[in-house]
């Protein structure tokens, strides 16, 4: 389906911008540490994409502006990105929304993408290079379910089909959870663990077979529609391959989503990992509880965008926490993004500041390791209020800042 646009990125290193950027190194959830990042010539990432109904709120925005920020990074380092993101444009939570607010499902996921779509390009996220709906991808699926069905990894309850998830031998392996935790957390997650005719309490649908009044597709499999799992792992298949160089979005999608994707990939593709790297980012809450659309806790960009926040306000804001620790969503939070964004124009306004070389290396350190946003946003600090206070007389530096800010945190300053 159609992406959004952002703004040109402006390459680094460049002829005006000394030095390099240096490679990436991430924490994997599969292996629990920081490890090098290493990929080719073209790095690939496939994030997972919103369930279209009460976009965008502040918890998506972190998610997509991390993985922004890692692309970034990555293009810094002097790869290529090919970035795929999903809508999961038909799934039960959107035909509840739909069903609570008496509407089509259809109407509400276009108009919520489109609301996305327009945050996204508002914060200036790097759109994906393939932004692919689940409706799109259903004959893909469909493929991919007939195939897992010929290697014997899927199996018939009723009419629905269950893939089996210890046909692959590495089943767990991305979460390492203990057996009783991974039952209880597919409960809580969309599973099913308790339903009879199961051969297993984890083995997750990979297609539903058409209910009454539930919209469904025909396929060479029967009249269904795909199993969530399953969405994300054909479409990655399809447009990036295996093994992808990060599987990435928020700590609960850990699992179920990314184990049990991981697993049909696997068997799939007679082939291990289906990612190098499984990277999540923390949880935001907000009034208590993590922000969620079946909680209602909600605080959306679009709404701040229409009470005339800066965009730049709101993305520095997110980045002023590290990617992997949950935080909350404050007002307080917002009003000193919002300062932080005038004292950094102010700074770049002066006719000349102090040398640029060392904020950008250590700019670059702390971006490389484990993408410390956080931290990167204080040396920027130290740049601008110098450059405020005392001046300097380098006079290339603030238009250097402005485009690391922009080429590097996403932070349009001019
Ligand atoms: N469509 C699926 C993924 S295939 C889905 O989880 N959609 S979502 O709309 O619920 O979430 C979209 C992304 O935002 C996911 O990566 C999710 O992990 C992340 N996310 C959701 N809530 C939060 C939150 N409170 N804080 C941080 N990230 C969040
Ligand atoms: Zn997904």
């Amino acid at each position: 389906m159609k992406s959004w646009q952002c703004d040109p990125v402006p390459v680094l290193p460049g002829p005006e911008l000394p030095g390099n950027g240096l490679p990436l190194r991430l924490f994997d959830t599969a292996t629990r540490e920081i490890r090098p990042t290493a990929p080719g010539k073209t790095a690939t990432m496939y994030v997972c994409g919103i369930t279209p109904y009460d976009a965008t709120h502040m918890g998506h925005a972190a998610t997509y502006v991390a993985f922004d920020v890692l692309q970034r990074i990555w293009r810094d380092s002097g790869h290529d990105v090919k970035y795929v993101q999903n809508v999961t444009d038909i799934d039960d939570p959107l035909l509840e929304r739909a069903a609570a607010l008496g509407q089509d499902w259809r109407a509400i996921a276009e108009r919520e993408t489109e609301v996305f779509r327009e945050d996204m390009a508002a914060l200036n996220v790097i759109p994906p290079a393939d932004y692919i709906g689940a409706v799109e991808a259903i004959p893909s699926v469909a493929d991919y379910v007939g195939r897992l069905q010929e290697l014997g990894a899927v199996y018939a309850v009723e009419d629905d089909l269950y893939f089996s998830v210890h046909s692959d031998p590495q089943f767990g392996s991305v979460t390492q959870l203990p057996e009783a935790d991974m039952i209880a957390g597919f409960a809580e997650r969309g599973g099913d663990p308790e339903r009879a005719g199961k051969r297993h309490p984890l083995d997750c649908l990979v297609w539903q077979a058409a209910r009454p009044n539930e919209p469904a597709w025909d396929t060479h499999l029967g009249r269904g529609r795909p199993g969530w799992h399953i969405e994300c792992v054909a479409i990655a298949l399809d447009y990036l391959g295996i093994p992808i160089d990060v599987q990435g979005g928020g700590s609960d999608l850990a699992f179920p989503h990314h184990e049990m994707g991981a697993s049909e990939a696997q068997v799939l593709s007679s082939s291990w990992p289906y990612a190098r790297h499984y990277v999540h980012t923390a949880m935001v809450a907000w009034q208590g509880h993590k922000m969620s659309k079946s909680r209602g806790n909600l605080v959306f960009v679009s709404q701040l965008r229409r009470e005339g926040v800066d965009p730049m306000a709101i993305r520095l804001a997110l980045l002023s926490h590290h990617y992997r620790v949950d935080w909350a969503w404050t007002q307080e939070g917002l009003s000193a993004a919002v300062e932080r964004l005038a004292c950094w124009r102010a700074a770049i306004a002066v006719s000349a500041g102090p040398s640029a070389t060392p904020v950008l290396a250590r700019v670059r350190e702390l971006l490389s390791d484990d993408m410390q946003t956080h931290t990167a946003l204080e040396s920027i600090d130290h740049w601008a209020n110098e450059a405020i206070t005392n001046g300097g007389s380098d006079k290339g530096a603030p238009s250097q800042v402005a485009k690391l800010c922009d080429a590097l945190l996403g932070v349009r300053l001019t």
